[in-house]
């Protein structure tokens, strides 16, 4: 991890994993912003579940291994427990501790559904342990987080994904979709600055892993849509020519510099069906808001 992070900071265009932006408090922040007026894609996608609950579970069948990347707190997932039914539930997640505790407190609420909470970095690796029923898996991805990989990791994600899913399993995932410039920018550069205090809580994290010297009122969050590549860019640049040390070395950065840490891809409809076949999936089922900000998938092995 350090030596990935110092790669990304001598670089000539300086760059850190967005993975680096959920410490403790960048997860806090991260529940704030999905409070947050101007970011539309939480409540948009809720919306779209609340909505569809009962089509969506007719449309996968109940009875499912009902596998959740990316898990966190469960509650997403919990949600669909009753229209579902599903017969394992298996939340996978890095922060493993975390997981823990949202799943001790679902076992009491859901004594008949069985539950294997799994640590693991799934955007590396699919290895899912004996414990994980076979038959019938549903890969649960919500969120939209698909787009902070670049397509090429997503491809390869969604790749990996199918073949997990065996030959009756499937995929139900969240994502955002290409629209209006200003109200993109805005979700990601919110008038309070929450967003702005999530991307520059990155620098005290920073701090704690290197053993660095950043000084976050030295730098200023940096948040727009970028058109040609279809994603929101996220970085800190330096508000004057500093230079930041860290145990075993240190970089100079000029007034205006740019640290990139985080890109957030939209997708066309069109485009994203495309890459769910190309990771050899089937039949796909859709379901989305009115405006069509948001998209929500079944696809099909
Ligand atoms: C977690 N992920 C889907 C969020 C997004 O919209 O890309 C992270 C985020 N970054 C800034 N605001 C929200």
């Amino acid at each position: 991890m350090r030596a990935e992070l110092v790669a990304g900071l001598l670089a000539p265009q300086p760059s850190t994993s967005p993975k680096f932006l959920y410490d403790a408090l960048g997860s806090k922040l991260f529940e704030a912003i999905c409070e947050l007026p101007e970011y539309y894609p939480t409540r948009t996608e809720a919306a779209i579940f609340d909505a569809h609950l009962y089509d969506m579970a007719r449309a996968i069948g109940r009875g499912s291994t009902l596998i959740d990347l990316g898990a966190g707190n469960c509650a997403k997932a919990a949600r669909m427990f009753p229209s579902l039914q599903p017969l394992q539930y298996v939340p996978v997640d890095i922060s493993v501790e975390f997981l823990r505790s949202a799943v001790d407190g679902l076992r009491q609420q859901f004594p008949q559904i069985r539950m294997t909470g799994i640590g693991m970095d799934f955007s590396t690796e699919m290895a899912l342990p004996p414990a994980v029923r076979r038959e019938k898996r549903l890969f649960f991805y919500p969120g939209s987080s698909i787009g902070n990989f670049t397509p090429d990791e997503a491809a390869g994600l969604l790749g990996r994904i199918r073949g997990a899913c065996e030959s009756d399993g499937g995929l139900l995932i969240g994502v955002d979709l290409v629209k209006d410039k200003p109200i993109l920018d805005a979700a990601y550069d919110d008038g309070l600055g929450v967003t702005a205090a999530f991307n520059l809580n990155l620098l005290r994290h920073l701090n704690g892993l290197l053993d660095a010297d950043f000084d976050v009122r030295d730098w200023r969050h940096v948040a727009f849509y970028n058109e040609d590549a279809s994603r929101i860019e996220m970085h800190l640049e330096a508000r004057r020519d500093l230079t930041v040390r860290w145990a075993g070395g240190e970089r100079r950065f000029g007034q205006g510099e740019r640290i990139h840490t985080e890109n957030s891809y939209k997708y066309t409809r069109q485009g994203f069906l495309q890459m769910l076949e190309r990771a050899g999936f089937g039949a796909v089922r859709t379901w989305s808001d009115a405006q069509g900000w948001f998209l929500v998938c079944h696809a099909r092995v």
